[in-house]
C-alpha cells in the first residue's frame, strides 16, 4: 500500500502523453476484455470503473448510493462510451472517453493535489498517471 499525491496536472501530463497513454489504453482494455471477444461489455466495463476510484468522486455520486443508484450510474457511463450505440464498446470508443474523463477529472482536481492510497497491485489509470510523473522527477 503506497500513497500518491496528484493534481490535475499529474493527469494532464498522462493523457498528453500519447506514447504512455495509448499504452495503458491498450493494457487497459485488454485486461478488461475478460472473454477475449474484442470488445467491452456491459459488465466488463463496469468492473473498470469499479477500480477506477475516483469515478464516483468524479460522478458526484454520494458514498451511501443505493446498489440500484450505481446500477444507474453504470449504466449512464456505458452509454456515453457506447458512441455508436451498438451495445459494446470498442477499443477506440474506450480509448477515446477515457481521454475525455480523464481530462475532466483532472479539471475537478485543478491545482489541489489530493492524496490517493493505492495498493502496489493497482494499475488504474490514476496510478499510471501518478507513476509516470515520479519517473519525470529528477532524482
Ligand atoms: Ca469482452
Ligand atoms: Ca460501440
Amino acid at each position: 500500500m503506497g500513497v500518491v499525491i496528484i493534481d490535475g496536472s499529474t493527469i494532464r501530463d498522462f493523457v498528453n502523453d500519447e506514447a504512455a497513454f495509448a499504452k495503458a489504453i491498450d493494457k487497459g482494455f485488454t485486461d478488461l476484455d475478460l472473454n477475449n471477444d474484442g470488445v467491452l461489455s456491459r459488465s466488463e466495463l463496469r468492473k473498470a470503473f469499479e477500480s477506477l476510484r475516483l469515478i464516483e468522486a468524479h460522478f458526484g455520486v454520494d458514498v451511501a448510493a443505493s446498489p440500484e443508484e450505481l446500477t444507474r450510474l453504470y449504466d449512464s457511463i456505458f452509454e456515453k462510451f457506447d458512441c455508436d450505440h451498438n451495445g459494446t464498446v470498442d477499443r477506440q470508443e474506450f480509448g477515446n472517453e477515457m481521454r475525455k474523463i480523464m481530462l475532466a477529472i483532472a479539471d475537478g482536481l485543478g491545482s489541489s493535489p489530493i492524496q490517493m492510497a493505492l495498493d502496489d497491485s493497482d494499475q488504474n489509470m490514476i496510478k499510471q498517471a501518478a507513476d509516470l510523473e515520479a519517473s519525470k522527477r529528477p532524482a
